[in-house]
């Protein structure tokens, strides 16, 4: 069955100038691009974006981070689109990320790694919400 997933190319990779080559990885590796924009959260949203880590150590670090410089959402589509993206971008930290993932090739540490990707098919349906509305995506597929 089709899917829907969120990316998110994050500050260091759009500051190391790197977004061209991650697009082109993930539509090399079958994903169908629904929509792309250039932003730039708040600390305030992406406290939201990030609010199932609000009891987690790293939280004010990571709502820093996101919005320390430009990011890229991409809403995508695939066949088994979550758990394959999961797989693109590998690990959280880059150092444990298997050769030839995204993290591995352009994540600078376990927090700075350069992408996001949705872990389940509710949050990914709410994370592309948080930046795209319905009708752009529609609009963009026909
Ligand atoms: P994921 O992005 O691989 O799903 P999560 O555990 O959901 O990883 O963490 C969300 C994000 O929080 C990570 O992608 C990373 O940017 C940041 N993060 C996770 N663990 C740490 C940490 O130990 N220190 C700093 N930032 C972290
Ligand atoms: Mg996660």
């Amino acid at each position: 069955m089709k899917q829907r997933t969120l990316a998110i190319i994050k500050p260091d990779a759009v500051k190391k100038n790197v977004v061209g080559e991650i697009i082109a990885a993930i539509t090399q590796a079958g994903f169908t691009v629904l929509n792309v924009k250039m932003t730039r959260l708040s600390p305030a949203q992406a406290g939201n974006f990030y609010e199932v880590h609000k009891e987690r150590g790293f939280y004010g670090e990571l709502c820093e981070f996101m919005a320390s410089g430009a990011i890229v959402p991409i809403a995508l589509e695939k066949e088994n689109a979550i758990v394959d993206f999961r797989a693109l971008i590998g690990s959280t930290d880059p150092a444990e990320a298997a050769e030839g993932t995204i993290r591995r090739s352009f994540a600078s540490s376990k927090g700075e790694n350069a992408i996001h990707g949705s872990d389940s098919a509710e949050n990914a349906a709410n994370e592309i919400a948080f930046f795209f509305a319905e009708s752009e995506i529609v609009a963009n597929r026909s």
